[in-house]
């Protein structure tokens, strides 16, 4: 394909919020939590304790990143509490997505008077109108071009990609920002013992060019496909019309207007939809697992990412072939894979071929075949 219109990855950029919780001190402010739960409701079902040893067994989540840790850790509130900005000021996801933009810009060496979109991409987005895209774009000082914001859970940076892509491809833009702010931190239930350790938050963001322009450094983006299948297993009912509905039920330990999941089913249900997309994906670009130098998964659950990453390569991955973010990050939604990508992508020489690949509520998945390119 004739480079003009060939989209490749310039650049990543991440940003990861200073503070950090440990298991440890998770699992004892849920405690502390239940004790108190129990004590003031001795009629009611018994909270049971939570611990560190299932948490990291069952997900392999050892830490997690997030914008406000006492609130989270404070056994009377459970939830980040940031104050109220201003409509002066730059919102807190619009303000964590630049960082990340700005991180991207200067890995490519790129004037933002030369990128023509930005596509905010994340699974919760700060409020429905003005964008955050259009935020981020103003803050950047980009004065020409578009932004939008698009959501599509944890799949939301693999659609970014792919949107950006076919920008590049059909010759409408030649530089796109996709970004991905996540404060899942604000959208998860750190009362509910099953998911309160899931999360975390971050913010990452890539810059997709077309090859022409792109710097030396960059990967090329071999083929995109994303795949959707409407599944209840991963819900969150938060929304305009929850007002209509009769009121917003945030303090109640199990509130379907935060994160819910049957984590089970979609653990059973996603491995395999997920493996044979890839593989399929991977046949349509003449690929095998053979031919895959490195898989950057999708952030949710080690276990998982064991078992999709051995049906695609058809054999166990070692660290170095499918590298693991969670441990530190947890899940960070759509910023997962990019993470992975951004932090275990520079070793890789040129020539080698690689996947990103996203999964989540929807169920939505998506995959990006990439070829290091120098
Ligand atoms: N401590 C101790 N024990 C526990 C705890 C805990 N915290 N939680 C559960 N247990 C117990 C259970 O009570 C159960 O006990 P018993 O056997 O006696 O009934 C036992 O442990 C086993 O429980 P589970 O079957 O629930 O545990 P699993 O082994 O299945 O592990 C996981 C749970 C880790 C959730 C696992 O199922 C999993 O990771 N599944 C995949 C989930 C996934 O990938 N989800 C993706 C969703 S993310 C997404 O799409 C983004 C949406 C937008 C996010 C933004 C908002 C935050």
């Amino acid at each position: 394909m004739n480079s003009e219109f060939t989209p490749v990855i310039s650049a990543t950029g991440l940003f990861t919020p200073e503070e950090s919780i440990s298991n440890a001190e998770l699992v004892e402010s849920y405690n502390a939590y239940a004790d108190k739960y129990n004590a003031e409701n001795p009629d009611a079902e018994p909270l049971t304790h939570s611990s560190v040893e299932f948490i990291e067994k069952a997900s392999g989540i050892k830490s997690r990143h997030v914008v406000d840790k006492a609130s989270v850790l404070n056994a009377d509130t459970m939830a980040p509490r940031l104050r109220e900005r201003g409509n002066e000021e730059i919102s807190i996801m619009a303000e964590i997505g630049v960082k990340a933009c700005k991180a991207a810009l200067e890995a490519a060496n790129r004037d933002i008077a030369d990128v023509d979109a930005v596509l905010c991409a994340a699974s919760n987005m700060q409020r429905a109108y003005p964008a955050m895209a259009v935020e981020i774009q103003a803050e950047l000082g980009m004065e020409h071009g578009f932004a939008f914001d698009m959501n599509v859970a944890c799949s939301s940076a693999t659609f970014g990609i792919q949107t950006a892509a076919d920008y590049i491809r059909s010759g409408s833009a030649k530089s796109v920002l996709v970004v991905s702010p996540e404060i899942t931190s604000g959208h998860l239930n750190w009362r509910d013992r099953d998911s309160h350790f899931i999360f975390g938050d971050v913010a990452t963001a890539l810059l997709i060019e077309a090859k022409d322009i792109a710097p030396t450094s960059h990967w090329e983006i071999l083929g995109t496909h994303l795949k959707t299948q409407f599944s209840n297993n991963i819900r969150n009912n938060f929304g305009f019309l929850n007002r209509a509905h009769g009121g917003i039920e945030q303090d109640s330990p199990n509130t379907d207007k935060l994160f819910i999941q049957e984590g089970r089913k979609v653990f059973k249900e996603v491995v395999p939809m997920v493996a044979q997309m890839i593989i399929d994906h991977g046949e349509k670009l003449g690929l095998s697992g053979a031919d895959l130098r490195r898989l950057w998964l999708h952030q949710a659950n080690a276990g998982m990412n064991r078992l999709i990453a051995q049906r695609v390569l058809g054999h166990e991955a070692s660290e170095d072939e499918s590298p693991t973010v969670l441990d530190t990050y947890a899940n960070t939604s759509s910023a997962g894979s990019i993470i992975a990508f951004h932090k275990h992508s520079a070793d890789l020489a040129a020539g080698d071929t690689g996947l990103i690949c996203s999964f989540g509520a929807g169920y939505s998945a998506g995959s990006v075949f990439v070829r290091k390119a120098a």
